[in-house]
């Protein structure tokens, strides 16, 4: 399998090099034979590299144990899919666990290349795919977790996030044109009120606007922002792209800025390759008239006010659904993580309560939406909830935690056992008048968003009594809903055997909160 690329002019680094020998693709066909060979004799670029293309993750960290990240577009997962990622992690004992990332998706642990076939085909079985989503691909697309069920949300976005995965990745199958991208790639579809998806931090955003026409009743469509990043070296919101587009025309844009991105997008220094520098070399004119030549067609251009205009909602609780007798439920996950025993029991209480449907959060926690009013009661009762609360306490409640040390090779210290430990420390010592969201990172990827949180924690390593040892850089001023806008660095290198007090001082000085006695 060979997949497009047109930029060949650009000096070849590492990962240019390995995307023009063979597609990451390629090593579809040849599964099989890894499995019977096992994990130390593969190749080792397609083994730590090229899997990635198929969602299997090589961990450094737990080598033979790989991590598989799936793709479930809007968060939306039946009981029947969470029962069978549940027996899969199951079959791993102590090293089996899922957890729910900051993309509205589940990656799972202590995978064996040798059952990786067995589980390409049972994901089939149930309609679900995990091809393209590591390395240069695009990522899980994002959409507000509630929709179909929010009274207030502009556009049901459910049908346009699943067919914009379909034409990236061929419906499941992998698609070579977009299989060699300069670097990932992140889409979000909005289509609530309150900015759920966290639109300033992806490559595409769409947020639902209206268009005036003269004489004609309102179009509801989207405007659409681009370049929203974060890297080590970087980080953007993204910017408005003077584009409104019907949800019709949804998939043929993504697909024409994608096509874009790959045939020019800068590819030599991989630092300098996410689409906002391409939009830097160019400018925004040229890099919108490039997408119009693209599509054959000339874009609207964008109306003046969105609709986000609502302060974002976590979900977590109770809430009224459109349909009349019906409510979701958001249940609180600790930093996200799930073992087997917890996937079955969701996949119990979406069947038994619901209509076998759960809904995953960008704050990494679970909704059971179409829980009938009769049926509340006896929900909440359930044993589960007293480990996944509707309730929690404040500062674990708005928790969010990238993978860390257990698992990544990039971290720099250990983040959610020591992040959700923090939490409950600090609940335990002061009472919050309002919400504080707090966002740990273990490295400056920035995967746990530490730029979006009101307390960002940013992993690092810090001096302390003269010795190198675990820190993290504090982030401040993240605004999330409406008005969006970036944290930045406020303080570097807090040694975290000092942040319990630190953070202590921080929330009562700049959080109003109260000691408790
Ligand atoms: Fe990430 C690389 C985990 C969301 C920016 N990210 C990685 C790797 C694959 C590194 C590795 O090979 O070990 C991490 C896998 C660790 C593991 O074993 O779990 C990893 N990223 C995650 C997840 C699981 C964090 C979480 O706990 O939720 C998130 C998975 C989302 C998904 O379902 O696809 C995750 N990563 C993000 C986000 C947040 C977002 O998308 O809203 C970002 C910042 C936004 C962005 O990308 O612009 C993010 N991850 C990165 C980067 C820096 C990208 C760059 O342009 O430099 C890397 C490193 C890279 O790509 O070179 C990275
Ligand atoms: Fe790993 Fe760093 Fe991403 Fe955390 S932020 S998952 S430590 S790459």
């Amino acid at each position: 399998m060979t997949s497009i690329i047109t930029n060949q002019t650009a000096t070849q680094n590492k990962f240019e090099k390995l995307k023009a020998e063979k597609d990451g693709l390629a090593v579809k066909s040849e599964l099989d034979h890894f499995a019977q060979i096992g994990w130390e004799a593969i190749n080792e670029t397609d083994r730590d590299h090229r899997l990635k293309w198929l969602g299997i993750f090589f961990r450094p960290v737990t080598p033979g144990k790989f991590m598989m990240r799936l793709r479930l577009p809007g968060g939306i997962i039946s009981s029947q899919q969470m029962q069978v990622l549940g027996e899969i992690v199951q079959r791993y004992g102590e090293d089996g666990n899922a957890d729910i990332t900051t993309r509205q998706n589940l990656q799972l642990r202590g995978i064996r290349i040798e059952d990786v076939p067995d589980i390409f085909r049972r994901l089939q079985v149930v309609e679900m795919t995990s091809v393209q989503s590591g390395m240069d691909n695009v990522r899980n697309i994002t959409a507000s977790p509630v929709a179909g069920l929010d009274a207030e949300e502009l556009i049901d976005v459910r049908e346009l996030v699943q067919q914009v995965q379909d034409m990236i990745t061929g419906n499941g199958e992998g698609n070579p044109e977009f299989t060699n991208l300069p670097r990932k790639f992140n889409i979000a579809i909005e289509g609530g009120r309150d900015n759920s998806v966290h639109a300033e931090i992806n490559d595409i955003a769409f947020v639902p606007a209206y268009k005036v026409a003269n004489g004609s009743e309102p179009q509801l469509g989207f405007n659409v922002v681009v370049g929203g990043f974060f890297s080590a070296k970087r980080c953007e919101a993204a910017i408005p792209m003077n584009v409104w587009v019907a949800p019709a025309e949804v998939v043929a844009l993504c697909r024409a800025i994608l096509e874009v991105y790959r045939d020019h997008g800068l590819r030599a220094n991989r630092q300098k390759a996410r689409l906002m520098w391409l939009i830097d070399e160019w400018g925004l004119d040229k890099f919108r008239a490039a997408v119009e030549q693209q599509l054959g067609y000339a874009l609207t251009p964008a109306v003046a006010k969105d609709e986000m205009d609502w302060e974002k909602r976590d979900h977590i609780g109770v809430y009224r659904q459109k349909q009349p007798g019906l409510n979701y439920v958001g249940l609180h996950v600790p930093v996200g993580r799930l073992f087997a025993a917890d996937m079955f029991e969701l996949a119990r209480l979406a069947e038994v309560y619901g209509n076998s449907e759960m809904r995953l959060t960008v704050e990494q926690n679970v909704i059971i939406p179409n829980v009938p009013d009769s049926r509340l009661e006896a929900f909440l009762q359930e044993p589960l909830l007293q480990a996944f609360s509707i309730d929690p306490s404040p500062l674990v409640r708005s928790l969010v935690s990238c993978t860390g040390a257990q698992f990544c090779n990039f971290a720099l210290i250990e983040t959610k056992n020591r992040a959700l430990a923090l939490a409950r420390a600090l609940d335990a010592e002061v009472e919050l008048t309002r919400p504080v969201r707090m966002h740990w990172t273990g490295c400056p990827n920035s995967c746990g968003q530490p730029q979006v949180a009101d307390i960002g924690l940013m992993g690092t390593k810090a001096r302390k009594d003269g010795k190198a040892v675990d820190g993290v850089d504090l982030y401040m001023g993240g605004k999330v809903g409406k008005d969006a806008h970036l944290g930045t660095c406020a303080q570097k290198g807090v040694a975290c055997d000092d942040l319990q007090p630190f953070l202590r001082d921080l929330l009562i000085q700049q959080f109003d909160a109260k000691p408790r006695e």
